[in-house]
């Protein structure tokens, strides 16, 4: 059994770590790496002072186990979570999920890694010939700095309807990070953890910027690797790329400037922070009501250029550099989803309340709609004109894009096919992205596994991964019965 602790380092930043016990070592910021098939077995501890729950983003789980916030851990509480890994090889991730809380958690530092393997990632690292300190597993972060310190979550009223921004990028809880790698091929599996930035990830060396080749998105490998010179990754979203290091230098990681079609202008609706009225000891911690001109902290805004990271390539006389395979796994296409149920929502922004979905702000106690266990549906999703980019994840399911349409120019030029569809939108995704104005397809396959644990009515959540947004209500729950 493994033991999960959840902590909080310093009493005035807020800092939180997981802490894991694994095989007897104690680690910090853990990233777990599980085989297809293998049990989860531990026991979450919850040391922070509010209540808090571990959500395993992408994996197939029953409710008990899915940490969505139905049921989550007061502090100083403990919970076993116990669970068969079933996903395909991949970067998936935990993160607390308590609602209305989320987004401080996590920008205070809580989000962990899961790396699934399985036949196929080996057979893609063999193929490479992987260097072993050529294959990273990120979580991507922007926090705001000032004066040489990270400051607190201290969002305005108008970053908690359009997200809490930060000024430096952070890997994996780290500054300025630099990974030294051998000449070959480098794999990257790189999260966005920001709590509201998205990202339009390119590599660069010195000026030039240097393509690379798409193999993964959330739900693991493509059928086919794809070549690309940037790609959108918005919060909780992840891709897996691998780029050749050989003859370089060094390579750098940047989000690249990009226009984030914020069309909800400046509106502030008046935030209301529910979970804290919930907690008495937090009720009168002031968030979203300080004052407009508090922080005098520059931060750029939402598609401003950001560094991410950087890779040093050290220099080795005999590199051997392996080939990229053109068959990843067997993924198909999407398939055919013609003659299923259409179940359609809309994204909406209220000048009231901010950012919804279907006019509903989120009730704890509400299911706003039931699934047939082993249904298979598309839904169409629409995002309002007045609005601005928002990552909807479902909880678990995996999903295929089938289609986009209403698709803004700089990322329209991105698609790959007449029906719409990104790079990344080829792959199994958790967490679609979708611009103002914009409408997807997806489908989405409910067949739920022969376990115990699935038996009953089984309640998921499909919200925005805009932390910000969701604790501002932008979520539903829904019933697979
Ligand atoms: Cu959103």
């Amino acid at each position: 059994m493994r033991r999960l602790v959840i902590e909080r380092i310093d009493p005035v930043l807020g800092r939180c770590r997981y802490v894991a016990d694994v095989d007897d070592r104690r680690v910090a910021q853990p990233t777990l790496v599980a085989r297809r098939g293998e049990r989860f077995d531990g026991v979450i501890e919850n040391a922070l002072p509010q209540p808090t729950t571990v959500h395993f983003h992408g994996l197939t789980l029953a409710e008990s186990q899915d940490g969505a916030g139905f049921d989550p851990i007061a502090p100083g509480g403990r919970r076993r979570v116990r669970f068969e890994v079933r996903n395909r090889s991949g970067l998936y991730w935990f993160h607390p999920h308590p609602h209305g809380l989320t987004g401080e958690q996590v920008y205070a530092g809580l989000a962990g890694l899961l790396v699934l393997v399985d036949e196929d990632d080996a057979t893609l690292d063999a193929a490479l010939a992987l260097a072993p300190r050529n294959r990273l597993a990120l979580a991507l972060a922007d926090v705001r700095v000032a004066q040489g310190l990270l400051r607190p979550y201290a969002p305005r009223p108008a970053e908690c309807v359009h997200g809490w921004l930060g000024n430096r990028a952070m890997a994996n809880g780290a500054l300025d990070p630099l990974y030294r790698v051998a000449p070959g091929w480098v794999r990257l599996q790189l999260l966005n953890a920001c709590n509201a930035r998205g990202l339009l990830l390119a590599f660069r060396e010195g000026d030039t910027q240097v393509p690379f080749h798409l193999v993964g998105t959330d739900g693991g490998l493509l059928g086919a690797p794809r070549e690309l010179e940037r790609v959108f990754l918005h919060p909780a979203e992840r891709v897996d790329v691998v780029i050749n290091a050989s003859g370089r230098a060094r390579l750098d990681a940047v989000s690249l400037e990009f226009d984030p079609r914020q069309r909800a202008g400046t509106a502030v609706p008046q935030p209301s922070h529910h979970a804290r009225k919930r907690y008495a000891p937090l009720a009168n911690e002031a968030v979203c009501e300080g004052p407009e001109a508090r922080q005098a902290d520059v931060v750029p805004p939402d598609g401003a250029e950001l560094p991410l990271f950087s890779l040093q390539v050290e220099e080795r006389r005999s590199a051997k550099a392996g080939g990229l395979p053109q068959r990843l796994s067997v993924l198909a296409d999407a398939g055919e989803w013609s003659g299923q149920p259409v179940r359609r929502m809309r994204l909406d922004f209220s000048e009231q309340q901010g950012f919804l979905i279907d006019h509903t702000p989120y009730r704890a106690d509400e299911i706003a709609f039931s699934v047939a266990r082993d249904a298979r549906e598309v839904w169409e999703i629409k995002n309002s004109p007045i609005s601005t980019a928002h990552p909807m994840h479902l909880h678990g399911f995996g999903f295929r894009v089938l289609r986009r349409q209403g698709t803004f120019g700089p990322a329209r030029a991105l698609a790959t096919e007449s029906a719409g569809r990104l790079a990344t939108d080829l792959g199994v995704k958790d967490t679609v992205t979708l611009w103002p104005n914009e409408t997807v397809w997806l489908g989405v396959d409910f067949a739920m596994p022969e376990d115990p644990a699935f038996r009953g009515r089984q309640r998921y959540m499909f919200h925005c991964h805009n932390l910000e947004h969701e604790d501002g209500m932008m979520m539903r729950n829904f019933a697979v019965l």
